[in-house]
């Protein structure tokens, strides 16, 4: 079930459903090298987001600033392979989409408790905005939002549950979005948090 959100983006619902516990189970592995850490932006919050990457490079925020970086900075070895049911899942729902061959070098994961928000932002530190931006849901639903180019663009919600996938590319690349503070509940596979999987090719 393939719904067109604006042009560029498409939500692919329950995409990622029969996958959804060998993901988790998956990203167990990766979270056995570099654990959940609640990063720094570099006006010196603390993120209500815990994250962790796998893949070549992995997006890290600290008061320095925004990047991609090889190396886990909790660790100081490099980041966890991304395994074949991420890449596997990115490349599929890519194609879905009509971005043939996408191939990430980068998964960042965000851990979302109740509470929890990503306040409106676009993802500017990629290379290439031509590659687009691929994203998996798992566990408790979330409200997503999402404008435009411009901050002040009008914004619109989109609910997005348990197995759902969205691909973000071509005029949608560079729109704002964010994650409203996630409500209280419990899910069967992940407990009382919400997981997201953001696939880039990041360099
Ligand atoms: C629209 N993550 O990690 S995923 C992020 O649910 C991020 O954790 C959110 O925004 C989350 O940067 C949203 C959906 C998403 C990801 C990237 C996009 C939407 C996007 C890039 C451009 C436009
Ligand atoms: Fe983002």
């Amino acid at each position: 079930l393939s719904i067109p959100i604006v042009p560029g983006a498409v939500l692919l619902r329950g995409f990622a459903n029969d996958i959804a516990q060998q993901l988790l189970g998956d990203l167990e592995r990766v979270l056995a090298s570099s654990p959940w850490r609640h990063m720094t932006t570099p006006g010196g919050f603390r993120m209500s987001v815990a994250m962790t990457n796998c893949g070549t490079l992995g997006w890290v925020s600290d008061r320095t600033g925004y990047r991609y970086d090889r190396v886990d900075p909790a660790s100081g070895e490099p980041w966890p392979a991304m395994p074949a049911t991420f890449l596997q899942l990115a490349a599929q729902a890519a194609a879905a989409a009509g971005f043939d061959r996408f191939v990430p070098d980068a998964c960042l994961v965000n851990r979302y408790e109740a509470g929890a928000r990503l306040s409106l932002h676009q993802d500017r530190d990629e290379r290439d905005y031509a590659q687009p931006i691929v994203s998996a849901s798992l566990g408790l639903p979330a409200t997503f939002l999402f404008g435009g180019i411009r901050r002040a663009d009008k914004s619109r919600r989109l609910s997005l549950a348990h197995g759902d996938v969205v691909v973000w590319g071509g005029p949608a690349r560079l729109s704002h979005h964010g994650i409203l503070p996630l409500k209280e509940g419990e899910h069967p596979l992940t407990g009382r948090c919400r997981i997201n999987l953001t696939f880039r090719k990041a360099g």
